[in-house]
């Protein structure tokens, strides 16, 4: 049978069960976008700027577990998306990147968008790869979603040269089959040793979870209720373990976490961490130690021991393991003191943040009434800024899949883009961009696709009118700020621009009004702009917290230059 690359690569994105695509279409793809336009089960969606087109396919995946595809035109195309490329590798977030490639079938030089954009795309994916004949297409691409999926999940990009797009190829379909899939390795032989200094009657062990320990679901819980230990996660493994529980002890256990945190991992004897690398960002700048010995469990036995030394590395699949783990565990009977620290820390945390007084709007009673007027399916998403940190310590989440932040890349601008795809994956959830006023600028026009594609979320604009993640810094650690300062604009004119509504929440007092208004609009399937006054003066405990590790880091002549001419200026001006 005769088909074009085009029809094929439909095909192949279709039995891959990927339901949309993000990007703009080029002539080098028109005939792929063509295709599409036939396929029942692929919508393409066009974003207005191609880094979306990533952020896009990342929150689809995050908020579904369902993996999307990023269809861009060689070079300029490729370039744009690359930030949300760059995002979903560090992040652990598979993607399917599809490419196109200039023709191969003249030998001409000087091509329309011609750069060696595998080598650009290499360092920021799993693989890179072109496709060299008609025939490979097909199974190349299912070979590329799977391997996406593998393991440490990724992107992948596939480069389709043009001419494969555009020419007809012999191809067999009655032949197409689904890619075998690889082993998982379950990390048996470890069992017994783990299990073993888990079970020690002395040991008081400390739960360590990441995005990875996801796979593992409820077991989780079974796994925390026997070693009758606190649990931490890291920032993107936010929700994988229900923070209503009592066990639940922070989003992290160093500097960067509240004091009663801290004391409470202190007083562990080993930890166990699973799915997670002891990033940077996660660590506040490793601004954490493991308590006792670490015992490692990650799917890539590149991690364990790369930054913290570990007692017991063990390269495994975090559900396989702990579904192994848990029956061999001794029960433990609750321990009603842990229990009261981790509960009336957690009251102090509120006491602090609530007792935060201001004209303004003030973060925790705008999350909360984020959480509690919008239900607990809703979707967060955040950006790199003041309002991911602000997020992760004034949400409490029950599930993994409801908190989306670019965490390891740290990338400004996701979370608008990654609110949309995550609508389009989960209609039934509310969704909510956290939005920095400095972030808006980067990809709030994609506000435009959420009105053509009818997506009902609402953007939070958090105005400061400054890069306060960085201001802050500035300020604390410099006592100036410099090009942090935001010109001023107005969000609620942009939105009126591309056809949304906007809404202005000034004090705490109007939030359960705008909120209703938010709902009303969401559910007829319009986007919304909240332009929020929100009072940043109250720092968090992770920039707090992160400073002084920083500061305490430095060689002593640097912190005593950094503290004299912060005085200085504090005094002199
Ligand atoms: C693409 C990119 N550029 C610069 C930065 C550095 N950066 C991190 S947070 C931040 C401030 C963001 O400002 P805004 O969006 O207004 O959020 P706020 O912190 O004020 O809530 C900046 C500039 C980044 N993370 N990503
Ligand atoms: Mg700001």
């Amino acid at each position: 049978m005769k088909l074009t690359g085009g029809a094929i690569v439909a095909r192949a994105l279709e039995d891959e069960g990927i339901t949309f695509t993000f990007g703009i279409p080029g002539t080098h793809n028109i005939e792929l976008y063509d295709a599409l336009a036939e396929s029942n089960g692929v919508r393409p969606v066009l974003v207005t700027d191609e880094q979306s087109a990533s952020f896009m396919a990342d929150g689809h995946w995050r908020a579904s577990g369902r993996l999307a595809c990023v269809n861009v035109v060689p070079g300029a195309g490729l370039t744009h998306a690359l930030s949300g490329i760059a995002e979903a590798f560090m992040d652990n977030i598979p993607l399917l990147v599809l490419g196109c490639g200039i023709r191969q079938d003249i030998p001409k030089a000087y091509q329309l968008h011609d750069i060696d954009q595998l080598a650009v795309v290499r360092p920021a994916t799993k693989a890179a790869f072109r496709i060299e004949r008609g025939e490979d297409l097909y199974p190349e691409i299912r070979r590329a979603c799977s391997l996406a999926r593998a393991g440490t999940p990724g992107p992948v990009m596939v480069e389709v040269p043009v001419d494969l797009y555009l020419h007809q190829h012999d191809v067999t379909p009655e032949r197409w089959c689904a890619p075998p899939r690889e082993a998982v390795a379950t990390g048996a032989e470890a069992l017994a040793r783990v299990a073993a200094s888990l079970n020690d009657p002395g040991a008081r062990p400390l739960l360590y979870l990441g995005l990875g320990a996801a796979r593992a679901g409820p077991e989780l819980v079974a796994l925390a209720e026997r070693l009758d230990a606190p649990v931490a996660t890291t920032f993107q493994g936010k929700g994988v373990f229900p923070e209503s529980h009592p066990l639940f002890l922070w989003n992290g256990f160093g500097a960067a976490a509240p004091p009663f945190a801290r004391e409470v991992a202190r007083g562990r004897s080993v930890t166990l961490a699973v799915g997670c690398r002891f990033s940077e960002v996660g660590t506040g700048s490793y601004g954490l130690e493991p308590p006792g010995p670490l015992i490692h469990v990650d799917i890539d036995s590149r991690v364990p021991g790369r930054n913290y030394p570990v007692q017991q590395a063990v390269t495994a699949d975090a559900a396989a393991f702990i579904n192994g783990l848990v029956p061999l565990l001794t029960p433990r009977r609750p321990n009603a003191t842990l229990r009261q620290a981790i509960a009336a820390g957690h009251q102090q945390v509120w006491k602090d943040w609530l007792s935060h007084q201001s004209e303004r709007v003030t973060p925790a009673r705008l999350l909360r009434g984020l959480q509690d007027g919008l239900g607990p399916e809703t979707i967060f998403t955040t950006d790199s800024g003041n309002g991911t940190f602000l997020a992760m310590e004034c949400l409490r989440l029950e599930r993994q899949g409801k908190f989306l932040a670019p965490v390891d890349y740290s990338c400004m601008g996701y979370a608008v883009p990654a609110a949309l795809g995550a609508k389009l994956a989960r209609p039934d959830c509310a969704v909510v961009a956290l939005a920095g006023d400095g972030a808006l600028l980067m990809t709030g026009l994609e506000l435009l696709t959420a009105v053509q594609q009818r997506l009902g979320v609402a953007v939070i604009v958090l105005r400061d009118r400054e890069l306060a993640q960085i201001s802050q810094f500035q300020a604390t650690a410099l006592n100036r700020k410099t090009a942090s300062e935001l010109a001023d604009y107005d969000a609620g004119g942009i939105a009126a621009a591309l056809g949304v509504e906007a809404l202005s929440l000034e004090h705490d007092g109007e939030i359960a009004a705008v909120l209703r208004r938010v709902r009303e609009i969401t559910a007829a399937g319009r986007p919304v702009l909240v332009d929020v006054a929100i009072d940043y003066s109250r720092r968090t405990y992770f920039t707090t917290g992160v400073v002084k590790t920083n500061l305490l880091r430095l060689p002593w002549p640097d912190r005593l230059r950094f503290i004299g001419r912060a005085l200085t200026r504090r005094v002199f001006g």
